[in-house]
């Protein structure tokens, strides 16, 4: 296509091309006399992107602005490409319905709201839900066309966070970052989302992820671990996922330091457009994130508290109109407009009002000259990514006099710490922040402002995209080093495509050497605390199923574990009681008096280390502690004298063990349970999968041949089963990701 052949031309010799890729492409185009017209869109991070892209070359992936399904008519939507061009745009068509789905539902609607911790307002919606991914999916087809392996992908924000899994689909050798502009939540606030581990493994199919603070980054790898089972290096900032490493890290995004300064040093009072005096300064989207009503409320309590600054003192409000089609906006309108006109009302005389409030974009200029006036910028949102309003009023401040009143809530807070720092929903402390800061000494004004300034023009806009090109670059270096699976990852990988066949899984797990490393008494193989957890969460998730599989005597493994309610098989499957299982193999009576006799005769054998252990139906005889030269002649006479009293005898890791001669291993009681639970028709209904590490769960792994899959714990020997793990903590790592429930609904 054209677009392709000619990013030949654009593409810098050498290092390969930056494309970005964002909701929406830089500029507003315009049909005007037949002709198109683009202009491009205000902002720092268009103006910080462009002299990037520049530099190295580049193409910008995004949604022209107009609705259309036609290729060709949303080509047209772009600034056509000249030969010396470094940038070139690549439009992505979307229908009427695309957009409605995608942007105005499932981002604005559902992501928006929960990300900034509205639970009431989040909605919940499959059908958008499928067009956010469809939306991402082909997204993700463009910058895979527009793109090679050279090339650095760099996604923006909540819009396009399934996005990279698509992209590694198609490419799977792209260098890929992505960028959060809004905050990312906690743990209990993203798991809310049906579609939360979707989400993650968009997120964790890129090199690098970055968001604005450490905080929101915390969140990110918290949910990782919790929702996917991934494996978290804090310290280093890297999730492990389906053996590639992420790393998760903030970055502040900053503003055009010496734009805002300049504007400064040129702005007079009168261009900012606003008459008389300014106090106190907010300048907001009209979003129900910024926190515009509590704020109304707190500048009432403050004219209450402290009448003396009534007929002297004005608050300032500029709401940039924003997203004006949606009911929900149009309604937070309607609110502000009221709770002004009250606060007004109240406390206005002839020649005053407390509240100017102005409800419409102004220009850059005036916009300065309003930050450089005002001796008080009272920025507090209910909850915000970053707010860059908060570092551009500080650049603004050439005079140092100001004082800034952030929220805590705001990513900002993060760096900010200068600022007087407030609660936005304590409206008592909000109002006591603002007579703060109308009475606070020069001396201290300035040299909060003046450690401020410097922060927000070190950490500006073009620093912040140097930054964070440069990570992105060095993880995915490191990234395609590190590619070398895990043997969990490979099991994982294994396992995944079949277990997401059926939606439930069974899981067997054998206890010594699976669950626990092997010792040398039994009673000394206690699960991890880990372990246990892990197991617990895998019983509480809807789509498993897990039974403990031991050679031990139902009682001991039932108390080994400790947890009510598992299906436990014990003695090797003589045993097993679960929820709907109540079992005693039918043959066991008839061999009560030969298991006792034989134990009797075997508790005689009068060598140094060897323990006997009665296990109801079955006996066992352990040999570990026996010197290394008598322990195969102890072994030979167990065996010896079991034969005579008609036990089967099995050799085990260090254990001779006794067993009625009935035709009944673990095996027959793994398909047992399997019937039991899930009828007979198990096979068409759940995966079933058994882990185990020694010669008597081999009898699981053969009766699963080609019906379930089996898992070997241990040094490679000849096994039956169809995947190896090393240990146990690696059965406990694979646990780990299959009590996340990491397999569910999604089949990628
Ligand atoms: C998202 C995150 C994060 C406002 N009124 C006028 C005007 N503005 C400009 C400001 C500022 C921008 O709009 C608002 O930026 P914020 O950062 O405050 O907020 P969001 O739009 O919600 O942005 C946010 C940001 O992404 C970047 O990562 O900080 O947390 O929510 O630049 O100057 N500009 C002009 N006239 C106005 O009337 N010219």
């Amino acid at each position: 296509m054209g677009a392709r052949s000619a990013s030949k031309n654009i593409r810098g010799e050498g290092s390969g091309q930056l494309v970005v890729v964002s909701n929406r492409l830089p500029f507003i185009s315009e049909k005007r006399k037949g002709r198109m017209q683009f202009k491009r869109s205000p902002g720092g991070l268009v103006a910080a992107l462009d002299p990037a892209l520049s530099r190295r070359g580049g193409v910008w992936v995004g949604w022209p602005g107009a609705e259309t399904e036609d290729p060709a008519s949303a080509a047209e939507m772009v600034p056509p490409v000249r030969s010396s061009d470094r940038v070139r745009y690549r439009a992505v068509p979307l229908s009427r319905r695309e957009v409605a789905g995608y942007y105005g539902a499932f981002s604005n609607r559902t992501l928006w709201p929960l990300f900034h911790y509205f639970l009431a307002r989040t909605e919940i919606d499959s059908g958008s839900w499928e067009v956010y991914e469809r939306v991402n999916e082909r997204f993700a087809e463009a910058t895979a066309e527009e793109s090679t392996p050279a090339d650095l992908v760099w996604i923006q924000d909540y819009q396009l966070m399934r996005m990279a899994r698509y992209l590694r689909r198609m490419a799977p050798n792209r260098r890929v970052a992505f960028f959060l502009h809004i905050p990312f939540p906690s743990y209990d606030v993203f798991r809310i989302l049906p579609w939360a581990r979707h989400l993650m493994r968009g997120l964790l199919s890129c090199d690098l992820v970055g968001c604005q603070s450490q905080e929101h980054a915390d969140h990110m790898m918290s949910c990782s671990e919790q929702l996917l089972g991934a494996t978290v290096d804090r310290g280093q900032g890297v999730v492990y996922f389906e053996g590639r490493p992420t790393a998760i890290q903030a970055h502040p995004i900053g503003i055009d330091f010496e734009l805002f300064q300049r504007l400064g040093e040129k702005s007079v009072p009168a261009s900012s457009g606003v008459a008389g005096p300014v106090e106190i300064l907010s300048v907001d989207r009209l979003d129900y994130t910024k926190g515009i009503l509590a704020r109304l409320r707190a500048i009432e309590t403050f004219f209450d508290k402290y009448p003396e600054y009534r007929r002297k003192t004005v608050f300032v409000q500029l709401c940039v109109p924003s997203r004006t089609s949606v009911e929900e906006y149009q309604q937070l309108k309607r609110e502000v407009d009221e709770a002004v006109g009250r606060i007004n009302g109240r406390f206005s005389d002839p020649g005053w009002s407390p509240i100017r409030y102005l409800v419409r974009s102004v220009n850059q200029r005036e916009l300065v000259a309003l930050y450089r006036r005002a001796r008080v910028g009272l920025i507090n949102p209910l909850r915000d990514g970053m707010n860059l309003v908060a570092k551009e009023y500080v650049a603004a401040q050439l005079e140092g006099r100001g004082v800034l009143i952030l929220s805590e809530m705001a990513g900002a807070a993060e760096e900010m710490k200068e600022a007087v720092l407030v609660n936005p929903y304590d409206v008592d402390e909000v109002a006591s922040a603002i007579r703060r800061a109308l009475v606070m000494p020069e001396a201290e004004r300035r040299s909060r402002m003046l450690a401020l300034r410097h922060r927000v023009k070190v950490g500006n806009v073009q620093s912040w995209v140097r930054r964070f090109v440069e990570s992105a670059e060095a993880a995915s270096a490191i990234g395609a080093k590190a590619r070398v699976e895990s043997p969990t990852d490979v099991v994982r990988r294994k396992l995944l495509p079949w277990l997401s066949k059926r939606p439930t899984a069974v899981l067997f797990f054998d206890y010594d050497g699976t669950l626990t490393p092997i010792v040398t008494r039994p009673e000394q193989a206690v699960l991890s605390t880990n372990a246990r957890r892990l197991l617990r969460r895998a019983m509480r998730t809807p789509n498993l199923d897990v039974a403990i599989v031991s050679g031990r005597a139902l009682d001991d493994v039932r108390r080994m574990i400790g947890i009510p309610g598992l299906t436990y098989v014990g003695n090797h499957g003589f045993e097993i009681e679960g929820p709907g299982i109540d079992f005693q193999h039918e043959a066991l009576g008839a061999y009560e008096s030969a298991v006792e006799a034989a134990s009797r005769e075997l508790r005689q054998i009068k060598v140094e280390g060897v323990w006997v252990e009665r296990k109801g139906a079955t006996v066992t005889v352990h040999v570990r502690e026996v010197a290394e030269k008598d322990r195969r002649s102890v072994e030979k006479r167990a065996e010896a004298i079991l034969a005579r009293h008609k036990l089967t005898p099995t050799t085990g890791k260090r254990i001779v063990e006794g067993r009625p001669p009935i035709d009944w291993n673990k095996g027959y009681a793994v398909l047992h349970v399997l019937a039991m639970r899930h009828g007979v028709d198990w096979i068409s209904k759940v995966r079933a999968l058994y882990v185990g590490d020694d010669v008597t769960d081999e009898d699981a792994f053969r009766s699963l041949r080609g019906m379930g899959k089996s898992i070997r714990v241990g040094p490679a020997t000849h096994t039956e089963a169809d995947l190896t793990l090393p240990n146990p903590e690696a059965v406990v790592d694979l646990l780990g990701w299959l009590a996340s429930g990491a397999f569910d609904v999604d089949r990628v």
